[in-house]
């Protein structure tokens, strides 16, 4: 953002008082989305966003955060330091205030920053209730201050103790075991945000270090290129087509007293048939996009078809592009910046601004537009690949068609190799796709005919990653998996129609069964990714170990577990009689049914999909071209779904 004018006389009058800290103890679910491992790193985020703040403001250059060898967090910035000046209204020291009452802030009274960050854009003092211990140093007007609270309550007031050469701001928090389920900090999760920051944040550096007993590590991000080296990031195991990143920024101004607003863009295409579009509004992802999403697809499909229509890519009878066949394989990073932001929608992930719209707008129709007149050999190859992109929907329209009007004929005929349930509430049924047919036929002689049907799936379902929509519509197991859900596919996807509420992938506990799952994976996530957002797909655990001791069998479904399980049973009458499963179809299919299918008894995974970004990352290093990054890939995770949680 341009001119910080009002930033310099900033003083403690304009924070803004609203209310005490109980209400956070009380729900904190309100405050900081959850109480899990995601609300948890969230506190982190918040203190971090006034440190970015105060960086965007143009006062602060590096922001160090610190797992502590205790999981405690320290956040220090080389900022202004934190204002300490008396609060006229609360006759307390303004970093106080910041600390002890909600909503205590710039970002709410208006006229102070800029931008504000932050999903919930609590703030301090929401970390500062949530936390058995918080302590607070700030360097400013030559002396050094601190002062502590407890659990939103001020234990030693602000005190001076020395003397400051420069000035900043520093902020250690406990997080209360009492409100989270979880204390421990993931240096993954921590460090997947923070690059993210800096990335949006081109400049500002910011450093992760972690100083527990074995996980000492320390991270730098700083990026002088911004959300450019970002595009080049996602884009690390993927081919680019083209040689520049393509890149623009402008700022501008919204009617009436709107305030202030910018966006930059960066893009890229590559060889691959999916996209990958992040957005953002003041740093926060936009997930489900909106109003500058909207402008800038808008403004690619526009620009692209003019400047193929002019050059003559498009002939006077060619069919334009469409916005899929201008996205096909781009990756691009769209991040705005505004005063007000309207954040819409269930999850508050979408941009309701709608100025936002013709300013991304025009902005990408001039920028792109003089990006493929100067650079007309890197315009040819994009426009080459979005002809083939065109070529292969209009293809891949045509086979649908035929396939619709067969379906007609047939009357939506359900495949042969479907083991129907007869339960017909979508709600109440499930699907098992099972690898193999061997366990198909145990699947299909153990289940709950009532409610469970079993769809065997033979060998490797078509990688999906590396073929297009007219050819994977031409497979076998997809087409049997479309038909049996239902539910259509890409476009014509409906939920609404989906037969099962379960989707339930039954692969053997090894390598092969981890390849196929997430084959499976790829599929939903490209062409039905609601199943995955809508928490219907499944992943089944068969047990590893069957152990009879005397008349007992027992089933283990770890090699911990099953350690765990010999200690426990040693004392028993017997020898342990172990067999380790090498598949699900040495399995009987009374023991299917007990061990895996049986509602009482089983363990579902639920494959849930948490961030697109790290999504789409695994699932191009898994299925993409470059085979080293993916055959480490799946040497490290053979059972990643459990472990990473996609
Ligand atoms: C002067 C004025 C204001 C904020 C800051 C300095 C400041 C705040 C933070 C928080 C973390 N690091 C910081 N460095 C400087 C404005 C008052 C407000 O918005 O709270």
């Amino acid at each position: 953002m341009a001119s910080n004018k009002n930033l310099e006389n900033y003083n403690a009058e304009q924070i803004q008082v609203l209310e005490g800290l109980e209400p956070v103890r009380m729900r904190p679910g309100m405050y900081i989305g959850s109480t899990g491992e995601k609300g948890l790193h969230h506190l982190v985020y918040e203190i971090v966003d006034n440190s970015v703040d105060e960086a965007l403001a143009g006062f602060c250059k590096e922001i160090n955060v610190t797992i502590e060898s205790d999981n405690s967090i320290t956040v220090e910035d080389d900022g202004r330091g934190m204002p300490v000046d008396i609060h006229p209204k609360e006759g307390i020291p303004a970093v106080e205030v910041i600390h002890t009452v909600l909503h205590a802030g710039g970002k709410f009274g208006g006229g102070g920053y800029k931008v504000s960050g932050g999903l919930h854009g609590v703030g301090a003092s929401v970390v500062n209730a949530l936390s058995t211990k918080m302590c607070v140093e700030v360097k400013r007007g030559g002396k050094k201050y601190e002062l502590e609270f407890s659990r939103g309550k001020t234990i030693k007031k602000m005190h001076e103790i020395g003397n400051a050469r420069k000035t900043g701001s520093k902020t250690r928090f406990w997080p209360d075991p009492e409100i989270f389920e979880e204390t421990v900090f993931s240096f993954k999760t921590l460090e997947r945000r923070l690059r993210e920051m800096a990335f949006l944040n081109k400049g500002i550096k910011i450093t992760l270090e972690d100083r527990r007993k074995d996980q000492k590590q320390k991270e730098e991000f700083h990026y002088e290129g911004g959300i450019k080296e970002f595009v080049a990031f996602q884009n690390k195991n993927k081919e680019p087509i083209h040689p520049d990143i393509i890149y623009f920024e402008k700022e501008g101004r919204s009617k009436g007293d709107a305030g202030d607003m910018s966006m930059e863009i960066a893009l890229q295409y590559t060889d691959k048939y999916d996209d990958t579009i992040l957005s953002y509004a003041n740093n926060i992802n936009t997930t489900d996009g909106g109003y500058h999403l909207v402008g800038f697809k808008t403004a690619l499909t526009k620009t692209i078809n003019d400047y193929a229509r002019k050059n003559n890519f498009l002939k006077e009878n060619d069919e334009a592009f469409t916005g899929e066949d201008v996205r096909e394989g781009i990756t691009a990073i769209v991040s705005v910046k505004l005063t007000n932001p309207q954040f819409e929608g269930q999850t508050k992930a979408k941009l309701g601004n709608s100025e936002m719209r013709g300013f991304v707008e025009s902005t990408t129709n001039e920028e792109l537009t003089a990006f493929l007149q100067e650079n007309p050999n890197q315009a040819k190859v994009i426009i080459s690949k979005i002809v083939q992109a065109s070529r292969a929907r209009q293809a891949a329209r045509k086979a649908r068609d035929v396939s619709r009007k067969g379906n007609l004929v047939e009357g939506l005929s359900l495949p042969g190799k479907l083991a129907d349930c007869s339960e017909k509430n979508p709600e109440l049924s499930e699907i098992f796709l099972v690898e193999g047919d061997s366990a198909g036929g145990s699947a299909k002689q153990g289940r709950d005919r009532l409610r469970q049907a079993v769809l065997p799936l033979r060998g490797k379902i078509l990688n999906v990653e590396k073929a297009r929509l007219d050819r994977i519509l031409s497979s076998d197991e997809i087409k049997n998996m479309i038909t049996a859900f239902g539910c259509g596919i890409g476009d014509d996807f409906n939920i609404d129609k989906l037969r099962y509420h379960k989707i339930i992938i039954m692969t053997d506990a090894d390598v092969d069964g981890a390849h196929i799952r997430t084959l499976l994976l790829t599929f939903f996530f490209r062409f039905m990714r609601p199943l995955i957002e809508e928490g219907y797909v499944y992943a089944a655990q068969p047990p590893l170990f069957q152990t009879k001791k005397g008349k007992e069998v027992f089933y283990t479904y770890s090699d911990a577990e099953q350690e765990k399980l010999m200690k426990e049973i040693a004392e028993k009458p017997g020898k342990a009689e172990i067999q380790r499963y090498k598949g699900l179809g040495e399995m009987s299919f009374q023991q299917l049914w007990e061990t895996t299918m049986d509602y009482d008894n089983r363990t579902l995974i639920q494959i849930t999909l948490d961030d697109v970004a790290e999504a789409d990352e695994i699932f191009t290093t898994l299925m993409g071209d470059k085979v080293p990054p993916r055959k480490q890939f799946i040497e490290e995770n053979a059972k990643f779904v459990k472990n990473l949680d996609i």
